[in-house]
């Protein structure tokens, strides 16, 4: 594949999509999933491809909630190993929180690979494979789960999500956080805290968080936890998405 040069206005989002290419190729991304990552750069687009304050103070309350838990999982699928595997594993590692693939176009052949590429970047245990329950209420293979990760998690961290899940995972009483570029999305109106920004961006930034939190006092933490309003948040992007649209010509 050919050299993108450091210097191209666009070297971040060709980087990506190089990635993201790559991993369709060797069976971590499903097809689909280059749509996904379609889509979520046109709304990353819209967005000025930058973190926008509110996506910051959304991923500030979910490294709170993260700090919070008693039993954190991250889940992840094909694109977001694909783009940030490392990430993922260095905040389950920082919180500490555990890491569990869940795929909705779920084959072993995709979940041995996905397991073997986050054991090459370093993660000690992956969940995930035993998938021995399921989520009730979902008629898909995003229902399969580990009963000692998602099953039994009372906060789950899901960048890239179907609103299904989402909605199946709040009926089961865990906070849900969710990393979605389309402040729109199903699962953007149904998580409990919605971070409208890049995984490549928003993962990292959830560590940072995590780091300046980790020793404040626990009250404060509620506090930020308890004031937040994720509907409120999602309206302010929103209004920010439409208000830099009307501004451009
Ligand atoms: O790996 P699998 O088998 O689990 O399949 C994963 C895909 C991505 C194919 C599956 O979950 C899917 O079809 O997702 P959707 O329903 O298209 O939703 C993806 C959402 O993620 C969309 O709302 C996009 O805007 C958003 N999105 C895409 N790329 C990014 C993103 N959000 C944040 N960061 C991104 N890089």
């Amino acid at each position: 594949m050919e050299e993108i040069p450091k210097t191209h206005p666009r070297y971040t989002s060709l980087m990506a999509r190089k990635k993201i290419s790559q991993s369709t190729k060797n069976g971590i991304v499903h097809e689909t999933g280059l749509i996904a990552h379609g889509r979520g750069e046109a709304f990353d687009y819209l967005l000025g491809e930058k973190t926008m304050p509110q996506s910051d103070m959304a991923e500030k309350v979910a490294a709170a909630v993260l700090l919070c838990a008693n039993n954190p999982v991250i889940s992840v699928n094909g694109n977001v190993v694909s783009l940030v595997a490392e990430d993922c594993i260095n905040l389950a590692d920082t919180l500490p929180a555990k890491l569990e693939i869940n795929l909705f176009h779920r084959t072993k052949k995709r979940i041995e690979k996905i397991s073997k590429e986050l054991s090459n970047y370093g993660a000690k245990k992956v969940y995930g494979q035993k998938a021995d329950v399921k989520i009730p209420g979902l008629e898909h293979n995003r229902a399969l789960c580990d009963r000692e990760g998602i099953f039994s998690a009372d906060v789950v961290l899901v960048p890239l999500e179907d609103g299904d899940r989402c909605q199946a995972l709040r009926n089961m009483g865990k906070t849900v956080i969710a990393i979605d570029l389309n402040p729109l999305s199903r699962t953007a109106r149904t998580a409990s805290i919605t971070i409208v920004d890049n995984v490549t961006r928003a993962i990292s930034n959830i560590e940072r968080w995590v780091h300046e939190l980790k020793n404040i006092d626990k009250n404060e933490l509620n506090n930020l936890i308890e004031t937040w309003d994720n509907e409120k948040n999602l309206s302010e992007m929103v209004s920010f998405i439409s208000k830099r649209l009307n501004s451009l010509f």
